[in-house]
């Protein structure tokens, strides 16, 4: 997989690219990121990148012209949308990511993503060149970097091979709800004891613990995941108990 991200601030990735997962994974060959300063493209000698909103109001709007240019420096001039390759704009105004959206794109060969600044890009990015527009949340940044750095670690961990072991398939997300508490050593710490159930060796009765606790700390802490999780009858039937005595 190929990663593009153009960025005002491309300095801001070196850390988060250059550890972890996300290393392993460009170490391996498994992607390939590339961060790209759309200043670059901007057309005057003095590099604007940036201007008045038509209108007027407070702060200045990315222009139009560096981001086409930058976009089609990647992908060939004229420029078509097309949605196997993805060309992602960041900005308060998008869709909100999910793990669903990072499997998407975790499948794509390859992808563009666009770090607003400022008050955003000129709305003809949005409408003209990208092909989604993507949120992280309902809280306000500085800028689309640290949105970028978290998609792509999202993303990047899904691509086969980067993650050796199965956990990816199980992760809690995965299946829609949170996962069970988990403890190690010491048995008691500062008074604070492990579950027996844990220390009892008997596994038949550990898992269904283990399905107990990731239930109800799933309708107490978000039961809004509850609408849209993918529950086995066991699961469903510990939901209906546990709500049932919630009513009480
Ligand atoms: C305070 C300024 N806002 C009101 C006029 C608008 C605004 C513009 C640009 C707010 C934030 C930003 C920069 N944010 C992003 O580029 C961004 C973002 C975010 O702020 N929250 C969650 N996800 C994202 S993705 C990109």
């Amino acid at each position: 997989m190929r990663i593009d991200i153009l960025s005002l601030f491309p300095e801001m990735f070196d850390g988060p690219f250059a550890s972890s997962i996300i290393k392993r994974a460009v170490d391996k060959g498994l992607v390939n990121i590339y961060v790209n300063n759309f200043r670059n493209y901007a057309p005057d000698r003095h590099k604007v990148v940036d201007d008045y909103p038509y209108g007027g109001g407070a702060g200045m709007v990315l222009k139009p012209e560096p981001i086409f240019a930058a976009v089609e420096d990647l992908r060939g001039s004229p420029y078509v949308k097309n949605p196997q390759k993805p060309v992602i704009l960041l900005s308060p105004q998008g869709r909100l990511f999910d793990q669903n959206i990072a499997r998407e794109l975790a499948s794509r060969e390859s992808l563009i993503l666009i770090c607003g600044h400022y008050e955003g890009a000129d709305e003809r990015v949005s409408q003209h060149l990208a092909t989604d527009e993507i949120s992280i949340g309902d809280y306000v940044l500085s800028g689309g970097e640290p949105a970028a750095i978290v998609m792509v670690d999202a993303i990047v961990r899904l691509i086969p091979g980067v993650i050796d072991c199965l956990s990816t398939a199980d992760d809690s997300f995965s299946r829609g709800i949170l996962e069970y508490p988990q403890y190690t050593r010491p048995a008691n710490f500062r008074g604070c004891q492990v579950p027996d159930i844990l220390l009892s060796g008997n596994h038949g009765e550990i898992e269904k613990w283990r399905r107990i606790q990731a239930v109800k700390r799933t309708l107490e802490r978000r039961p809004d995941l509850l609408d849209s999780a993918s529950l086995t009858a066991e699961e469903q039937k510990i939901l209906a108990r546990l709500e049932y005595f919630n009513h009480l």
